[in-house]
């Protein structure tokens, strides 16, 4: 059991109210949502770009130039992937969907967490590590372990990438239309582990506040959403939701 400070428990106690009291509930996610399953973040002090530069890598350009170190990298990321686990923070969103609190999950992370901890209505708008795709047809596949070699297409033969979101590129047109249905139906947006630097998911959680939603954020540091949230937790993700889960269940 984690010992919650006093002005961590209030705030636990007025997101429970928040939560309870609104009618559509969406949450947005980033990779601290997934530092408590050791996969590294994005730009903590562990985070995966310190020793890669994400934009030597993360790009259709580094793509182009070095097809090889880029799946070098991918693979090395997959293989930490598949030996992680969902941690509480993920087992609690996927519970208040079966309870029927939670309506849509939006996630800029490709691990593929969420929906092994159970939860079903999960938008992974930068894709899934998992996914492949080639770069000439339209081939598109799941890997079920790591890449040992730069894969190619069983149709053409050309190269397979990752089928994620690489900067510079557009998220899927479709996958965004839904994603802002949800946006457009939700009172509260409920923010967990991201930076909230990379567009346009950071303004996701805006889109509910300017129709008048409430944004509650947790996180172990101040983001640039900060000041737009109606509740900032400072705790780790793992801890601080299922406290609110306790803090929801003693309400009922
Ligand atoms: C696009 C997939 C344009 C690949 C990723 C406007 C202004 C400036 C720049 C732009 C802009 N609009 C577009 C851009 C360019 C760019 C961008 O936003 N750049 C940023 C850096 C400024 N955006 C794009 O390129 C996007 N595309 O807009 O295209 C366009 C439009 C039309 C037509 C053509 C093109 C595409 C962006 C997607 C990039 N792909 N990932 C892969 O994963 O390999 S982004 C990558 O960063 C991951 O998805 C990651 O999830 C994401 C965001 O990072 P976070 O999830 O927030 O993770 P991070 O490490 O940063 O933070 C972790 C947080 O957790 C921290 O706050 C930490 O405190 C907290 N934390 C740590 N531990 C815990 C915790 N919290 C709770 N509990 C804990 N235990
Ligand atoms: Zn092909």
């Amino acid at each position: 059991m984690t010992i919650l400070t006093d002005s961590m428990q209030d705030n636990v106690e007025r997101a429970a109210n928040l939560l309870r009291d609104a009618e559509h509930v969406i949450a947005l996610t980033g990779a601290g949502i997934s530092k408590e399953s050791n996969v590294p973040t994005f730009r903590g002090t562990d985070g995966l770009w310190r020793k890669y530069n994400a934009m030597d890598l993360a790009t259709p350009q580094a793509f182009n130039r070095n097809p090889d170190l880029v799946w070098e990298w991918y693979a090395w990321r997959q293989n930490l992937i598949a030996s992680c686990m969902p941690n509480p923070a993920h087992n609690t969103l996927a519970e208040w969907e079966r309870r029927g609190l939670l309506q849509a999950l939006i996630t800029q992370n490709v691990d593929g967490l969420h929906r092994r901890a159970g939860s079903e209505r999960v938008y992974e708008v930068h894709g899934n590590i998992w996914a492949v795709k080639c770069i000439s047809c339209d081939y598109r596949d799941r890997l079920h372990e790591p890449v040992q070699v730069t894969p190619r297409c069983p149709h053409c033969d050309e190269l397979l990438r990752p089928d994620v979101v690489w900067f510079g590129e557009s998220l899927d047109s479709e996958l965004l239309g839904h994603v802002y249905e949800e946006l457009n139906r939700a009172d509260l947006c409920l923010v967990v582990g991201t930076s909230a630097v990379v567009q346009p998911a950071a303004s996701f959680p805006l889109v509910i506040k300017n129709r008048g939603g409430i944004i509650i954020e947790v996180n172990v540091e101040p983001t640039p959403l900060t000041g737009a949230a109606d509740l900032h937790i400072d705790g780790k993700a793992g801890e601080v939701l299922p406290a609110i889960d306790r803090a929801l269940l003693s309400l009922s």
